[in-house]
Formats: C-alpha cells, structure tokens, sequence
C-alpha cells in the first residue's frame, strides 16, 4: 500500500462523492488546488484538471476514491500564467486513463475534491438544469411530490393585471386589467419579462429539435410528466401559455408583467404589489413572433394530445405579432424616459434594447421555416450578412442561423448561398475557439477573450458550448464535441473560482445564489438546478467581492445579483449543453 493517507477517506468526501448523483444535503468541503469538472468525465473523454496553486512535485497520481491505491501518474504541465488574473496553472491532463470509478487527483501537499469516470455522466445536471424551470413556474403550487423540500404555494396568480399607462389602448384603457396568469419567474426576482424570455424559449426548443429522441425520454418529475408530450416541451409550454397573454389585441406584444419595483429579499407572494404590463415593443414582439413561430411547427405533431389547437393557436398569434412589428419597426422600451411621464414609476428589469435587426432576422427566419413563404424569407436574406455574435437576451440573430441551419437538409437547392453564409459564420467562430484554446491557462474555450466576463458570463460559457455543438451537427467533426466538453468542465469547476457553478452539483456550487424564493425560503440548499451568474468584474452590485480579477469577481453571497443571480435565461444553454453531451456521448465515443 502507498503513503497516500487514509485521512483523505474522510466524511466529507463521501458527502461530496455522492453530490453529483443526487440533491443530498452536502457540506461544503474547503477549496482545493486542483480545479476540475466536479462530476467527473465520461470513459473515452479528455479528462483535464488544473493546479492553481504552487505545484510541490512534478507529477500528479490519480488515485482511488479512498487514497489507497494509484491507479495512474502523469506529468504536471509548465507553469501557464492566465490572461485574465494573476492565477498562475499547471495541467495535469489524464486523458488516457479511462476505467470507470470514482476517484480523487493528488499532487505533493494538493488533492482533488472526488470525481467520476462513468457513462451518462451528465445525466444528473442536465436533468437539474431543466428542472429548474419548474421551481420557477409562478402562479402554481409547487408539490412536494415534485419539488421536494422546496414545495411551496402558488404565488403571483397575476389574473388581474392592470394596464400601464405606457400600454394604455382605446380597448384596454388605462387601469383596466387582463389575466396574465402563469409563466416562469425571469430569475431572483419575481417579475416575468417577455425579451428574456425569448431567447430562452429559443434556446430549449432548439434543444428539443436537434435531440427530440433523446427528450422523448426525459423525465424531469414535473405534473404533466404522465401525458404524453416530452417534459422538456411541457415545461416550455408552461411558460409559452404566459407568453399568449401577453399579446395585445392589435398584435403587440408587452414588455413585461411586472411589479412597479422589486421585492425584498422574501418569498413570493409576501408582498401584494399590484402587477402591471408595460410599454408594447418591437423587440418583444418580434422576439415573441420568433418563439410562437417556433412553437407552431414542434407543436404541430402534438395535436392529438393538445386538443386546444395551441400549435394553430401560436402560428395565429405570431403572424399578427409580424404584422405589428411592420408597423412599428423600431420602437424601444425605454424605461427611464416612460418613468418621467408616467405614474407609477417602474424600476424592474429594462431588457431595452434598441437594435432590432437580430429580432427581425431571428423572427423572419422562424416564420419561413414554419410557414415557408417568401416574404419571410426575403427579411432573412436582406440581413444574412449582418455581424453574428454569440446569442443574448438583446442578440438573438444567431437563434435564427442555429433554426435554418437545423432545416438545412430539407431545404431546396435556391436556399443554398444562405445555407452556406451561415454555416460559414458559424464555423468561423468555432474555428476560432479551436485555435485559441491552446493559449488558455485552464484549456477551456471559456475566458478567451476579457469579454466573455460579463454580467451572466456563465451564458457565454455554456452558448459558446452550444455553437461548438452546432459545429459538430453540421459537419460530424469530433473536435467541436472535446472543444464544447472544456466548457462543460468550466461550468462544473475547471475554472478560477474553483466553483461548480450549478446549485445542489458537484462538491463546491453555490449556496447563497441572488435568488429570492432560495433566500427566504429557510431551507439551507438553494432551489437546485440553477445556474449562478458568474464572474463579472463591472460588479455593479457594490457587494463585497473576495476576489476581482476579471475570472475571479465572483461572490457567492445572495447580495451578489451582478454575479450570483440566477436567470431562465442562463440556465437555457445549460440545458443545450448537458442535454446535448448525454444525446451525444456514443456517437461521439465518449461512452465505454
Ligand atoms: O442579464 C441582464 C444583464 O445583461 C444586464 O446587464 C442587467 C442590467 O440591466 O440585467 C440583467 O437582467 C436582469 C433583469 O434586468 C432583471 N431580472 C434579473 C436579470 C438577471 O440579473
């Protein structure tokens, strides 16, 4: 038997050995050295873990679980120094030790928190990802049955919402008021906002129309889970249904239902604030023209078990939120010029956005695929050229490219030149992200650029993670899957904080998320699931952060909402990314 000592079989780490598998209540064990994907790795994958502190010898051992027995060594990387914080690292890449187990990572004085080698690795936190939206659903109870200890009343019924005066019509006055019942909650806070929600209902029905076999078989514990349509749609439909209502008569579409101002730090339904819908706009009506488009062809093939005609329902419902946006092209929610005219003031969520040529590309594409008519098409080919970034909350044009290029196959030949400028753009991006990831101190395809850092910069690790799989779709190339995987591991922990950044996974998530039902709700574990925010130097919260390097301003404390708040809107490429590796791990020979 070898040195490596008996202690490190303590209590803890079999606490945080069974973490990834299930919601147990944990205790957080100390940081370690060794930053690395906390659930682990599949078989066949490349497996990567990274030293940030002073190495004390120049191998590293893989070892048993309990400290017994070596099963591989390997060779500590040189030093890198990271571009984005005076970390220095060293990798210790093990990629070809592949036998399944549960193991820990030793270095002279350092080790590992416990990781897996297994199959379906990512089984657990791609289903925790999508569940998530459930413990966001407003106006219902939440079932113990269904939601554990979390279960809680129905909050927010939202069945008399009064009209703004910013959304006053001669048919809707202002004061009069409509039902705007259910939907999800945006994020820690309790309003529902229709922009966010655009690109998040964007975001997880692509994820069902690349892997719908796979979803099939999802099952996320929710009420509907019995019927017969995929929970993945059941919960989108959940939050689709609120989307409905928030269509004016004449075809707009509002901003948001909303309080006047945000809540306390206290459960939902703790305060009675009146709720309002806001100001109509173009990019929340043509954001909701692209979803309900969206929503009208993978519905389509449910209307035996959606006898309401909800898929007819929302092709209806797009085309007039179409017609509205024509005429008015650009009109902006903006919310502090409305709150020096109007009364009340609102100061929730702006989502203002005043570039709308994404939502008209993302809309018109959504509405060609649907309906294949010409005139849609004609809008996506006047802006196919347009600047292409990673999607937003207010850059949703790569939504469109990700949705034709889905049809790509199925398109006739005059399509073409479209099809290949966007696949161009697409692999122009990817390509990059190859090349650059040499460079990276911790080998991800995260933390590239300085710029990845922002306010939700885990979105951008997950989206960049969710193009680099839409590489692999287009062309079969293995190296976008590994590539996609680094980002994987940067969410779970191979990253500068040393947190795995989705609650109740992994051995060190958050436990303080920005999150209000998880602060007030008195149970110790946050509401699982649920991606935090992320490093974010701008720290617009004036919270006190430990750290505040680029990669390193992140604070799990719950006053932290610029980089440990939760919201739909980061949790959807989540759902993309973990969902798409456990679709995709026999093809791509992950799996042993
Ligand atoms: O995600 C949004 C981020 O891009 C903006 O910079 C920030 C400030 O406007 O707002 C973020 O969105 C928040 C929204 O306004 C209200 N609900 C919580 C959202 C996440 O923090």
């Amino acid at each position: 038997m070898i040195a490596y000592p008996r202690v490190w079989m303590n209590k803890s780490l079999i606490i945080a050995l069974v973490v990834c598998q299930s919601f147990l209540t944990k205790a957080q064990i100390a940081t370690t050295a060794f930053q690395l994907n906390q659930c682990g790795f599949y078989p066949n994958s490349q497996k990567v873990a990274v030293l940030t502190d002073a190495a004390t010898e120049s191998k590293f051992y893989i070892a048993s679980a309990n400290g017994k027995e070596i099963v591989f060594t390997g060779e500590l990387s040189e030093q890198r120094q990271s571009a984005n914080s005076s970390t220095k690292t060293r990798v210790a890449n093990f990629s070809a030790f592949t036998k399944p187990g549960q193991y820990i990572i030793i270095s002279g004085q350092h080790k590992s928190y416990p990781f897996e080698i297994k199959n379906e690795l990512y089984k657990n936190v791609a289903t925790a990802v999508l569940k998530a939206y459930y413990f966001q659903r407003a106006s219902m109870p939440l079932e113990a049955a269904f939601a554990g200890q979390w279960q809680r009343r129905g909050f927010h019924p939202d069945d008399v919402v009064y009209i703004h005066p910013t959304a006053a019509s001669a048919q809707r006055p202002e004061g009069s008021t409509i039902s705007s019942t259910g939907g999800w909650y945006d994020a820690g806070d309790y309003n529902k906002y229709i922009v966010n929600s655009g690109i998040t209902m964007g975001t997880i029905f692509s994820a069902y129309e690349d892997f719908p076999e796979y979803f099939k078989k999802l099952v996320t514990n929710i009420p509907e889970s019995n019927d017969a349509v995929p929970d993945i749609l059941n919960e989108a439909i959940y939050n689709l249904r609120w989307m409905l209502t928030m269509q004016d008569l004449d075809g707009g579409v509002y901003n948001k239902c909303t309080n006047a101002s945000f809540d306390g730090m206290v459960m939902p339904g703790v305060t009675k604030d009146k709720r309002w819908v806001v100001q109509k706009g173009t990019a929340a009506t043509l954001d909701f023209a692209a979803v309900t488009a969206q929503a009208a062809r993978i519905l389509a093939p449910f209307k035996k078990q959606m006898p309401g005609g909800l898929a007819d329902s929302c092709l209806v419902a797009s085309r007039k939120a179409w017609e509205w946006a024509l005429l008015h092209p650009a009109m902006e929610y903006k919310q502090n010029e409305n709150n020096q005219q109007f009364k009340p003031a609102v100061t929730t969520g702006g989502y203002g956005d005043n570039h709308f040529q994404d939502e008209w590309f993302w809309a018109a594409s959504e509405l060609f695929l649907t309906t294949k008519e010409d005139k849609f098409y004609q809008v996506v080919a006047l802006r196919v050229q347009d600047t292409i970034g990673l999607p937003s909350w207010n850059n949703v044009g790569m939504m469109g490219i990700y949705s034709f290029l889905h049809f790509a196959n199925q398109l006739p030949a005059t399509y073409g030149s479209t099809v290949a400028a966007m696949k161009a753009k697409i692999l122009a991006m990817a390509d990059a992200y190859l090349e650059k990831t040499k460079s990276n101190a911790f080998g991800t395809v995260m933390g590239q650029s300085a710029k990845d850092f922002v306010w939700g910069s885990n979105a951008n690790a997950a989206n960049q993670g969710m193009l680099l799989i839409k590489s692999y779709l287009l062309t079969k190339e293995k190296k976008y899957l590994d590539h996609a995987l680094t980002n994987a591991d940067y969410l779970l922990g191979r990253n500068a904080t040393g947190y795995c950044f989705v609650t109740g996974i992994g051995s060190k998530s958050p436990m303080h998320p920005h999150h209000r039902q998880s602060v007030a709700d008195t149970i110790v574990e946050p509401v699982p699931g649920l991606l935090a925010g992320g490093p974010n130097p701008g720290r617009q919260d004036g919270c006190q952060y430990p750290f505040t390097e680029t990669e390193t301003a992140y604070v799990d404390v719950d006053c932290s909402y610029a980089s440990n708040e939760i919201a739909i809107n980061w949790n959807a490429p989540a759902v993309y990314l973990f969902n798409a590796m456990e679709a995709l791990q026999k093809a791509a020979g992950y799996y042993k």
